[in-house]
């Protein structure tokens, strides 16, 4: 070989080993959801408001789900937490209650987060509130049993981030990227067995043992973007134990085969505020846009910057525009209960969800762009305007294409002024009334034009 075919070579090696590892077809390929999973695509889509729920050891220091890692402990000092939490408290009726009054139609809880601790009974490894604390039961399974009772869907989360088990290992961005910490664990380990035995053990228990589950909401792949997730193996078992089961990845990127949904953090499908999220918006998968009630997602003792209903309102009438669905998040406290602060909020939030659910709940997108003044929801022959912020009295929507056969304010049914034309239709807009978060308008289409 020549010193240029030499360099030839290599340059296509490199572009090879490039390719196969940055492809996804690392994930399911050749994925086909079946008829149950698809059905359940449809259901999420439907049920446009979720309760996401960080709970965990963490709780007991109220700072937050990342203490480990923000205060650089050491595992072995993080390993005395575990005896200090005792929910005695805890009460699944009543959390799958609060849930149920404040229109949320499925929950979404952290079976273990990235210190690892398995939140549920777990053989995989004693890392877990059976074993480690005097608590010594399994809040999981009382949660599954109560959503199966109340009629309510349960997701996991599942982190495949994880600051715990040494065999985490090359260790991920989180520890290599934030100066030095020390945590404990050596420097090697058994990266294969971390995913095929640590892991995929806990989501066969996940999805043996809680019955029939909504799906796994997966986060944490973005602390090594470029590893190697087995996500053909993980995905392909999920699919196989449960065919009906959502996999909703947090990895921030373009969806990959084998996923069910796309997700976002703290962002609408389309938008980066948080400076991580992709702006790739998949046209396939149903959506859904997770957010806090307050700042924090697991318990946080000083955080006093609760959302008002109103905002909660808001963003889910503007998730509900983006079609997609809004999934806010509560931290329980390490006795068990939930904070009197959130409860109120969510019941406030339910009321007002009682009385305008329909515009919301079983819709998709409608036929005009989201915009500042607000956005629009559709579900068959009805587009719901969602008037948000607007002062003015005329209302130009220059999208829609059928003809409208009659418009009125969804409460209470009085008809609205309207004209239309080929660019659109202009609304004469309903006064606000005092605080009211949301006008809206119901517009009923003429059948087939
Ligand atoms: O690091 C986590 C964080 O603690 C929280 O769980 C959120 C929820 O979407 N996800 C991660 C950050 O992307």
């Amino acid at each position: 070989m020549t010193k240029a075919q030499k360099s030839f070579a290599v340059v296509l090696f490199a572009v090879f080993v490039v390719g196969f590892f940055s492809s996804p077809m690392w994930a399911q390929t050749g994925y086909q959801p079946a008829p149950e999973n698809l059905q359940a695509r449809q259901e999420f889509q439907d049920a446009k408001f979720g309760m996401f729920i960080h709970w965990g050891v963490y709780s007991v220091l109220g700072d937050g789900e990342w203490v480990l890692h923000n205060r650089k402990l050491t595992v072995q000092e993080y390993e005395r937490l575990p005896k200090f939490f005792d929910p005695e408290k805890f009460d699944a009726k009543a959390w799958v209650g609060l849930a149920k009054a404040a229109g949320m139609k499925y929950i979404t809880i952290t079976s273990r987060h990235h210190d690892g601790f398995a939140m549920f009974d777990s053989k995989v490894s004693d890392w877990n509130i059976v074993q480690r604390t005097p608590y010594g039961k399994d809040p999981l399974k009382m949660l599954a049993d109560e959503a199966h009772r109340q009629g309510i869907k349960l997701f996991f989360y599942y982190s495949q981030l994880d600051w715990h088990n040494p065999d985490y290992y090359p260790r991920g961005k989180t520890e290599t990227d934030s100066g030095p910490w020390v945590n404990g664990r050596p420097d090697h380990g058994d990266w294969n067995s971390y995913l095929d035995n640590y892991m995929d053990g806990q989501l066969r228990e996940l999805l043996t043992n809680y019955g029939t589950i909504g799906g796994i909401w997966f986060d944490g792949m973005w602390d090594k973007p470029d590893a190697d997730w087995h996500l053909e193996k993980t995905y392909g078992l999920i699919h196989q134990l449960q065919p009906s089961a959502l996999i909703i990845p947090n990895h921030h990127q373009t969806p990959k085969p084998g996923e069910d949904v796309q997700t976002f953090e703290r962002d609408l499908p389309g938008q980066n505020t948080a400076g991580f999220n992709t702006k790739v918006v998949s046209d396939q998968l149903p959506l859904e846009s997770c957010n806090t009630l307050n700042d924090s997602w697991g318990f946080n003792i000083g955080d006093k910057n609760y959302k008002t209903p109103e905002e909660v309102e808001e963003m889910l009438v503007r998730a509900a525009g983006n079609n997609s669905n809004l999934l806010l998040n509560i931290g329980p406290m390490p006795n068990g209960e939930i904070q009197e602060e959130f409860v109120t909020r969510l019941h406030a939030v339910g009321e007002w969800v009682s009385r305008y659910g329909d515009s919301i709940y079983g819709t998709r997108g409608g036929p005009v762009a989201p915009a500042d003044w607000g956005v629009t929801t559709q579900k068959g022959d009805k587009v719901y305007v969602h008037i948000l912020h607007w002062n003015g009295k005329l209302l130009a929507l220059p999208t829609q294409q059928r003809v409208i056969r009659s418009a009125q304010v969804f409460l209470s049914g009085a008809p609205v002024e309207f004209t239309q034309s080929s660019n659109g239709v202009v609304l004469t807009v309903p006064e606000a009334k005092k605080g009211e978060v949301d006008r809206v308008v119901v517009l009923t289409l003429a059948q087939g034009k």
